[in-house]
């Protein structure tokens, strides 16, 4: 299933009148603001967020997993999905695989693919959190932190590989997220663990090409519940540190106990240059991965805001790599990472029209009042307007979720693979 440009330019001329309507309206109301509109767009157009190629079929829990159906059963179709999301929202021009669910078969067949529907490879993930067929060790006991050399070995091994993979598919970013750690007290030595985990991540890192960079995620707990090896930033952090100028921290909004001031870790890892990821979804009590934007979205403009602010003013922190890290198992996934695109470029889009100059100045002249009013008079303009115009211009839909539903494109999915394929992966 392809959908062209024609296609939906035809759907976009039912509302387009409508829209421009509501653009002009916001377009002036902020340009007596000073606001750039132009820039604004221009930013919004610019921004691609990486579509995990996991995330294509229904999420499932330990309890169960029901299937949408037409999901996407090998790589080549997974890329298809990707390829219908990026031509509706404009916004996903990447795709961010799995090593081993992701092998390619045909290299070149892949890369052409994914050139032809304009798509970029982003970082590789590997896994070790999984034991993988035929393999000899067993990661019950953990991977890079292991207390068995051999198993430590082989995962080192496996990261090594994935690099190669990536390689050759033109990535340029290994993520590493490791389910390491112990369940009960006193199962593990903390010290030799997280020592051992440093030794593994400098092997794999010496072997990262010059221009690739590694991605070290954090996580509190899950699957493991009394303790975590790389629990959280300041743990990554040191371990970046340790490992050398290409390794970074990459943020989870889901890795975080209950109220962390995640705006307040970006900010401190953008000030020492080394936030290199950033993986969205949202949540109410742990690593949910429900829909961007679907709990917290006053906290996800908050971080954006921190984000805009160490993309403007922080040369020393690198351009970041974006990814979408949720799935839902009772929603159509292709609605849900729609959904999840448009409260990102939303969120985006109003921490944008935050007056830093102001703030600063209110911040100095400690009016805590007029701090809070500049936040929330941009959290509060109806941004979605602008998006729309950004999507329009570059091709994309006025309103993507509303194009997938009038043109059945999940009604074509299923007549095309059938009722019962299941996505592979988790
Ligand atoms: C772990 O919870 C995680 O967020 C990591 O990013 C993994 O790569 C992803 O989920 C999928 O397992
Ligand atoms: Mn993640
Ligand atoms: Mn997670």
């Amino acid at each position: 299933m392809k959908l062209s440009e024609s296609n939906i330019s035809e759907i976009n001329k039912k509302s387009n009148k409508e829209h421009q309507n509501q653009f002009e309206f916001l377009a002036n109301t902020l340009d007596k603001k000073s606001i750039k509109v132009e820039q604004i767009i221009k930013s919004l157009a610019e921004f691609q967020v990486a579509i995990p190629s996991w995330a294509l079929g229904a999420g499932g829990t330990r309890f169960g997993r029901f299937s949408y159906y037409g999901e996407p059963s090998n790589l080549t179709q997974k890329l298809d999905d990707v390829g219908l999301l990026h031509s509706l929202t404009q916004t996903a021009g990447a795709v961010s695989l799995h090593i081993p669910w992701d092998i390619p078969e045909d290299y070149s067949a892949i890369k052409e693919q994914a050139k032809s529907l304009n798509l970029k490879f982003d970082a590789v993930n590997s896994n070790t959190f999984q034991d993988q067929k035929g393999a000899k060790e067993s990661y019950k006991y953990g991977s890079l932190s292991n207390a068995s050399q051999v198993v430590r070995e082989q995962a080192i091994a496996h990261n090594q590989e994935v690099i190669k993979i990536g390689e050759q598919l033109g990535s340029k970013s290994l993520t590493v997220w490791l389910a390491d750690g112990s369940n009960f007290p006193g199962q593990n030595n903390f010290q030799t663990a997280l020592s051992n985990t440093e030794d593994s991540l400098k092997a794999i890192y010496n072997t990262l090409p010059d221009d690739w960079k590694l991605f070290i995620e954090y996580k509190p707990y899950e699957p493991n519940f009394y303790s975590t090896v790389i629990q959280d930033w300041g743990t990554s952090f040191m371990l970046a540190n340790a490992c050398g100028d290409k390794a970074y921290t990459l943020v989870d909004l889901g890795h975080h106990l209950p109220n962390t001031n995640i705006e307040q870790i970006v900010s401190t890892l953008m000030l020492k240059g080394k936030l290199g990821g950033f993986h969205f979804n949202d949540s109410k009590y742990g690593d949910d991965d429900v829909t961007v934007g679907s709990v917290k979205p006053y906290a996800l403009f908050l971080i954006f805001n921190e984000l805009v602010y160490g993309m403007q003013n922080n040369p020393q922190n690198p351009d970041l790599s974006w990814m979408i890290d949720a799935s839902h198992n009772i929603k159509d996934p292709l609605e849900d990472l729609m959904q999840s695109l448009e409260a990102i470029q939303e969120a985006y889009a109003k921490a944008l029209l935050v007056n830093q100059t102001e703030l600063r100045v209110a911040q100095q002249e400690h009016d805590v009042v007029k701090c809070q009013e500049i936040l929330q008079n941009a959290y509060r303009t109806d941004v979605r307007p602008l998006l729309a115009q950004a999507r329009l211009q570059s091709g994309g839909a006025l309103n993507p979720l509303g194009v997938y539903r009038e043109l059945k494109i999940r009604e074509a999915l299923i007549q095309e693979r059938g009722k019962h394929s299941i996505a592979s992966g988790l």
